[in-house]
């Protein structure tokens, strides 16, 4: 009998080592929501959505990125969270997401770019990111650092005014 409870105490150990069962709920955002996240999440708070308010976002971990970029006059240090850290927060499962902005722009952008570590980007030169300046929310790829991202086709994923996330 004892040795049951340790084979199933031991499996659930196993189990919850996984980042989706390690996870704590996702709580109600408090303040206005920046980001949704929807499709293949494991963690919801509201149906079938994760919503993110700043401060959620700002809680998954700092992380920043000094780049110059099409939009910018020279290199500019670009400060946020990860993506990644929100795909894990959420539990995402899939190949890819369907980035979507405030002004209906949309594009799909394949899980493999995490390997450049994009930054979901809240301020640049230290300041706040407004809608005006291409936030709340924009996506930045270190593109000095890697050769292959000077080109159109990454150039097209620095989405900014992001506001949705659909994961496929
Ligand atoms: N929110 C938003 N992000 C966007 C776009 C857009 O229209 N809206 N255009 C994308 C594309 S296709 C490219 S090539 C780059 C550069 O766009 P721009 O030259 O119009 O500034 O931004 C990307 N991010
Ligand atoms: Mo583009």
């Amino acid at each position: 009998m004892r040795g049951y409870v340790l084979l199933i105490l031991t499996f659930l150990g196993l189990a919850c080592a996984a980042p989706v069962c390690a996870a704590e709920p996702l709580p109600m955002p408090k303040g206005q929501v920046i980001l949704t996240v929807t499709g293949s999440v494991a963690q919801t708070n509201a149906p079938g959505q994760a919503r993110f308010d700043r401060e959620m976002i700002e809680a998954l971990g700092a992380a920043s990125i000094r780049t110059s970029s099409a939009w910018t006059d020279g290199v500019q240090l670009f400060e946020g969270v990860p993506l990644k850290a929100v795909l894990d927060r959420v539990g995402a499962t899939g190949t890819s997401m369907t980035a979507s902005a405030l002004n209906e722009f949309e594009i799909t952008i394949p899980f493999e770019d995490l390997k450049f570590s994009p930054l979901l980007a809240t301020k640049a030169e230290g300041r706040l990111l407004m809608i005006r300046d291409k936030g709340p929310l924009w996506i930045i790829y270190p593109r000095d650092d890697h050769e292959e991202l000077r080109d159109n086709r990454y150039e097209s994923r620095w989405v900014w005014q992001l506001n949705r996330l659909h994961i496929e």
